[in-house]
């Protein structure tokens, strides 16, 4: 395994691959990883020659007031999993190299940016597609992994791809939890005993949508209502949204009719977590 810190040094790694006929798959991460972040790794395994992921904990894409300074980081750790996994280059560029000084261009995919995360973390998905851009144009992957648990994060990335008509074959691969339910996150680190289990109402919520959608409820207001009833159950837990929309365009939709995104954000403490299931697939 390689680690790489340079732009140069990736696109080169990378082009050569390429142009000996490999099939490259990149799997995009900020690092602290987890069974999650793997089975993107397993998923680039299977279908690529050469896999390439990515650590870098972009500054871009956390809010004035958010976590970017304490987000957790351990380099060599992930590293040796990483080599463990047989993943070929990791690139692992500092901020400087990633944004030059005085870089002031975006890549935004306007409106859904602003939809579920993009509502209560202005700018975010700018700095995200922004960033997985220049992962992009460094790596030319034939293959990226993304992960549902971002449900609206590759919704986004999928709409840039489309709109810039870029050389690459977005693959999605299902949430991984905890045999208990909780989604797995690198952010899952900073919950205490007591939020840990308080932060479990995210996946009871999204069971009870699930039921309901089985017992043939639709009308989105009234599962909403249901949700917003797990959450008053559980004090400690700030519902942040609970969004009923279509898993393409982000947009509420009334009835949940056709493929649904089911999507949660809410705060155990101070620890912003997001879930999801999408019905109807
Ligand atoms: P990060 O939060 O490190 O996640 C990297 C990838 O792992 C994302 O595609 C995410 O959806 C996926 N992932 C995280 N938890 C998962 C879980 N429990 N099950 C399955 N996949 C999971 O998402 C980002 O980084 C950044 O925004 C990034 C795309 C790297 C751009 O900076």
């Amino acid at each position: 395994m390689k680690l790489v810190q340079t732009v140069s040094e990736m696109r080169a790694l990378c082009r050569s691959a390429k142009l000996s006929g490999k099939r490259l798959g990149l799997v995009p991460t900020m690092g602290a990883l987890h069974a999650g972040h793997l089975s993107l790794v397993h998923a680039a395994r299977s279908r690529s020659d050469v896999v390439a992921a990515s650590i870098f904990v972009n500054p871009t894409q956390f809010g004035p007031n958010e976590d970017f300074a304490r987000y957790p980081r351990n380099l060599e750790d992930d590293c040796t999993i990483l080599e463990r996994e047989g993943v070929e280059f990791v690139f692992a560029p500092s901020v400087d190299e990633m944004y030059p000084k005085g870089a002031v261009t975006w890549v935004t995919v306007e409106g859904l940016s602003d939809r579920l995360c993009g509502k209560s973390r202005p700018g975010h998905f700018r700095g995200v597609t922004t960033v997985v851009a220049k992962l992009f144009h460094i790596v030319e992957p034939d293959f990226a992994f993304f992960g549902q648990k971002d449900a609206a994060q590759h919704a986004i990335i999928r709409h840039m791809v489309r709109d810039l008509h870029m050389p690459v074959s977005v693959e999605v691969c299902p949430i991984v939890r905890e045999a208990d339910g909780l989604a797995l996150s690198s952010r899952n680190a900073y919950l205490g005993a007591e939020e840990r289990k308080s932060a479990l109402v995210l996946h009871r919520s999204l069971m009870r949508v699930q039921q309901l959608y089985q017992s043939g409820d639709r009308d989105s207001a009234k599962v909403i209502a249901a949700v917003k009833n797990e959450f008053a159950a559980e004090p400690t837990v700030r519902l942040d949204y609970f969004e009923i929309v279509n898993p393409d365009t982000l947009e509420p939709q009334s009835r949940v009719e056709g493929r649904t995104l089911v999507a949660v954000a809410a705060f155990a403490g101070k620890t912003r977590l997001i879930d999801n299931v999408v019905l109807g697939a």
